[in-house]
């Protein structure tokens, strides 16, 4: 007679017993929106993937006791705590999840490495260069040691933007000339959209430039397989002052106010320009004011034999237009990216069934219990995430001096 299914939440035991791999136990801290992204992760990654380790859901962690153990409990986490030194001080975890504001993912990055843990940290890595900094030199020396530092550009992993990758290390667009690339969403349109944490410099660095500024950089920087040598950007703040929440605030969605305003210190879009060390030229634009566009990460690149075109919300397409063709007959021609031999696809559904948003995370969660099994370097390293915080630094040192931008005369 078979068990009843467990309702879970599992112990670190019982999911072992029934994977018979060694456990990678996982503290996550943070239970909002990430934290509930990472938590399917990590949930869904070992029981998709052969993994040579299992990822176990063991603590979480978040400041209100009664909210964290509604999490712990719908999420499947094991046990909770409400104070992150607890739970990086706690022997049954073995990774350390943050999921925090990036005010604090510095402290507890430190501490986590300096605890002897594996770490896998929310995007963009930190507030400031100086921070990322001294979060690389502690992952390098916590790398000597065997421990793994990961940031979490979870957008490299999804299927289409692999195989893009993939297409472009295979010499596919040729030489490169262009990499034109937004994300657009339109979450802050309305002016009485309250002040939360991602309106506040001291808490969140910047705005739409850290934000979705951020994952855009590293896209594509990772496509075309090289670094930005230098940017232009303007930034614009369009509402200076907003309501202020009351207490707790959800992260995109509305949350009641209270009498009174704040001030806005962040950018409510950053536009910039890049130049790459082959001389191939970008151009980014990251908003939350863009009316109609909920989340729409759009990067195109061209090159002299071929381009490639991806839309976050078309996620499982894949557009080429190969040059080498007869003119003809050329075109952009879409490739459905569903099929067992593109990237993480040969675990899930038949070919045409699909994948959505939340399997990057399960993706990524994956790609690192590898690197952790491997002891790699993974891919994107906290190495990665400073250079993108060097990138973001220089886009607001430009928007700052305006250095090359011309007023238009009368
Ligand atoms: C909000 O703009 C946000 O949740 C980002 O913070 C995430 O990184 C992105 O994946 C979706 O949008």
């Amino acid at each position: 007679q078979s068990a009843e299914p467990k309702p879970g939440p599992y112990t670190a035991a019982e999911a072992v017993s029934e994977a018979g791999r060694t456990p990678l136990r996982v503290g996550m801290i943070g239970y909002a929106f990430m934290g509930a992204a990472h938590s399917q992760g990590w949930r869904t990654a070992g029981r998709v993937f052969d993994l040579p380790r299992q990822p176990v859901l063991a603590v979480i962690c978040g400041r209100d006791a009664t909210a964290v153990r509604a999490a712990a409990d719908r999420h499947g986490w094991a046990a909770a705590e409400t104070d992150w030194r607890a739970l990086i001080a706690r022997d049954d975890v073995d990774l350390v999840d943050i999921c925090t504001p990036g005010d604090s993912h510095a402290e507890i990055a430190l501490a986590a490495l300096a605890a002897g843990k594996h770490v896998l940290c929310e995007k963009p890595l930190a507030n400031t260069v100086e921070e990322a900094e001294t979060m690389t030199r502690a992952a390098e020396e916590a790398h000597s040691r065997g421990q793994v530092a990961m940031v979490g550009f979870n957008y490299r992993r999804v299927p289409a933007t692999a195989l893009a990758r993939r297409m472009v290390a295979d010499g596919r667009l040729g030489t490169l000339r262009h990499v034109r690339v937004s994300y657009l969403q339109d979450w802050l349109v309305d002016p009485e959209f309250p002040l939360t944490w991602r309106l506040r410099k001291e808490l969140a660095g910047s705005g739409s430039l850290g934000d979705l500024g951020a994952h855009i950089v590293d896209l594509a920087q990772y496509l075309a397989g090289e670094r930005l040598a230098g940017v232009s950007a303007l930034t614009e703040t369009f509402v200076r002052e907003r309501p202020l929440p009351t207490g707790a605030t959800s992260g995109l969605g509305t949350a009641a106010t209270r009498a009174g305003t704040g001030t806005v210190t962040v950018d409510d879009a950053a536009l910039f320009t890049g130049r790459f060390a082959s001389g191939a030229l970008a151009s980014f634009e990251a908003t939350r004011y863009a009316t109609g566009r909920k989340n729409a990460l759009r990067i195109e690149l061209n090159g002299e034999r071929g381009s490639l075109a991806f839309d976050l919300e078309r996620l499982n397409e894949l557009w080429f237009h190969d040059a080498t063709e007869p003119g003809a007959e050329a075109g952009f021609r879409r490739i459905l990216v569903t099929e067992p031999d593109h990237p993480y696809l040969d675990a899930w559904w038949p070919p045409g069934h699909g994948l959505g948003y939340e399997h990057t995370f399960v993706h990524q969660a994956r790609d690192l219990v590898h690197a952790i099994a491997d002891g790699r370097r993974p891919q994107p390293s906290f190495a990665d995430g400073l250079q993108v915080q060097r990138v973001l630094a220089a886009v607001e040192e430009s928007a700052e001096k305006n250095s090359v931008y011309t007023p238009v005369g009368d």
